[in-house]
Parts: C-alpha cells; structure tokens; sequence
C-alpha cells in the first residue's frame, strides 16, 4: 500500500518525508495567511503539533498562561491532518491554527510552526505535545535561564525530575538514548526526546533539520554541534490526559529513534569538522599577514 493510499488515522513514520509534503505544507501555509491576515506574535509563541488529539488539545492550551514572567504568549497549534475535531478545538481555546490535509509527520508539523513564529517575529518558541504529558508550569524557569542568558535552548528533563510512565522498556530507552547522545556529543544529557522545549527562535532556522516524524534528537544533536548552549531542567513527565501513543510500539519506535540518532550524528559531525577545517585554513591563510 502506498502512503497516499494509508489510512488517514494512522501517522507518517517513515524516515524521510512524503514527496507531497512541500506542497502540502504550503497549501496549509497559504489558507493560514488567509484566515490570519493581520497575524500579530506575541515574543514567546508556543507550537503544539497536534495528530488526533481533539480529548486533549483543549485541556492543553487552557494550562499555557497568557503572559510567562513578563513575556507575552500566544499560543499556535499544527493540526498535522487529524480526522477528528483537533483544529476546531484548538480554535476554541484561543490558539492559532495551521491545519495541513494530510498527515505528513511530527517533525515536518514542527518545522511548519516554527517557520510561522520566527516569519511572525517570535523571539522565543517553545514546545509542548497535544495530550497534556508536558507541564507548562514548567515554562517560567526556562524563560528565566534564556532571560538570564544562560542557555540557548532548555529542555525538561524527565530524568532529573520524574516520570508516571511505568512502562520499563520505554525508560529504559531513555536512559540509553541519553548515554548515547552524550557520549557522542560530549554533553551530559539526560533525556533526548523531551517534548517540552524553549529556545531561541532563529535557534530553529539554523540546526538542521529533515526528519518528518522522530524530530526530537535531530534538533538537539544539531543544536549541540552547532555549539548552542543546551540547559536541562527537572520536570515530571505525565500520563497522556487520553488515547495511546500515535509514535509505533516500543520496539519499532526505538529502532526508528537510533536511526535517526546515527544519522544526524554522521550528517552534523561531519558538518562540524568541515566548519572547522575552513577556519583553520582561514587562519592559517590570513595569520602571517595578520602579524
Ligand atoms: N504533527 C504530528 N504530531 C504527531 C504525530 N504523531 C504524534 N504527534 C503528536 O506528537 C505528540 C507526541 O506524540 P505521542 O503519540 O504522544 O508520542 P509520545 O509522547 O512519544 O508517546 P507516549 O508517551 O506514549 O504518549 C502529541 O502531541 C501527538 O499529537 C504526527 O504524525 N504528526
Ligand atoms: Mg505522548
């Protein structure tokens, strides 16, 4: 069966993106503009990418408050091609909406919101997940560490604080992902794929990134090599408020995860090292008759 021919309740897990998807995105991005056209961003805009979760969405963004610290906040929601009432429920509970017709993944929902924060101005974006499993209480001491000029991206850390996940296949993945991703990124990281972020935004136009569903690593791998400073802080991870996980089974949805791990380490080591070798030349080029 053909992507196109999938079911529309069953999300994008493949490891690149649907050839459609630029053109998906950009019908969505042109009947945004025409619903939004007097489109005014608040500093700190929070992007909730959203795949049928009409039982949650609105019980999520009723938790973001209005003003975080003294930074104003408006809320933004990619409705990455839900059957059910996502985009609708977003609306009501005060969220911009950005509604794609077709499930094209996590990531490429992401990306599109953070295009549309950073096109609006945002200075800061953050991010939670649509089923209520990310605390926005936690926002306020995030912002103070960017505020303060800290760090460049802070990420809640289920691991220096805690999780209601019992499932011990999934924590133990964590915990492994984490050691791996430090080791290779020589960072002490505790959790790799915490869906509760704040960053800077032009942070999201510079790190790379291509993966359409497992976007969570890409970012922070890119964001680490690009030298951004990375902050953790303790947040206690929740049950999702209802439905399942849309992310495959523990099994598939770790070895998807590891690929994309490998693959973006390779992709931006390699980057790293090409950058530094140009400056080395650059120096090297200009050093003598800099003296
Ligand atoms: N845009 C988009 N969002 C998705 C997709 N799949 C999941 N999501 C959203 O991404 C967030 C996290 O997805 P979940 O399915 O809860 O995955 P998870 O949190 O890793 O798994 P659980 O811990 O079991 O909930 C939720 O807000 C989902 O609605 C997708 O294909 N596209
Ligand atoms: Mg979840």
């Amino acid at each position: 069966m053909s992507r196109r021919e999938k079911p529309a309740d069953v999300s994008y897990h493949a490891l690149r993106e649907a050839p459609d998807t630029a053109q998906v995105t950009g019908t969505a991005l042109t009947a945004f503009a025409t619903t939004y056209p007097d489109l005014k961003l608040q500093p700190l805009v929070v992007v909730i990418a959203a795949f049928n979760e009409a039982d949650n969405i609105g019980a999520v963004l009723d938790e973001v408050p209005e003003q975080i610290l003294d930074v104003p906040v408006s809320l933004l929601v990619i409705d990455d091609g839900s059957t059910d009432r996502t985009s609708d429920l977003a609306q009501s509970h005060g969220a911009l909406v950005c509604t794609l017709s077709a499930n094209r993944g996590h990531g490429v929902a992401l990306r599109l919101g953070y295009r549309i924060a950073r096109e609006g101005g945002a200075r800061y974006i953050a991010t939670l997940d649509g089923d209520g499993q990310w605390d926005p209480a936690d926002l306020p001491g995030m912002v103070r560490i960017l505020e303060a000029d800290q760090a460049d991206f802070a990420i809640g850390s289920r691991q220096l604080g805690q999780t209601e996940n019992t499932d011990l296949f999934r924590n133990a993945g964590v915990r492994f992902f984490a050691l791996v991703i430090s080791a290779l990124t020589r960072s002490k990281i505790t959790d790799t794929s915490s869906g509760l972020r704040l960053m800077r935004a032009e942070l999201t136009g510079t790190v790379r990134q291509t993966q359409p569903q497992y976007q969570t690593s890409e970012l922070l791998i890119g964001a680490l090599l690009q030298g951004y400073r990375v902050a953790e802080v303790p947040t206690v991870m929740r049950q999702r408020l209802s439905g399942e996980s849309k992310k495959g089974r523990n099994l598939a949805y770790g070895l998807r995860y590891a690929r994309v791990i490998a693959k973006t380490y390779l992709r931006e080591r390699r980057a790293a090292d090409k950058a530094q070798s140009a400056l080395l030349q650059e120096a090297a080029d200009t050093g003598p008759a800099g003296h």
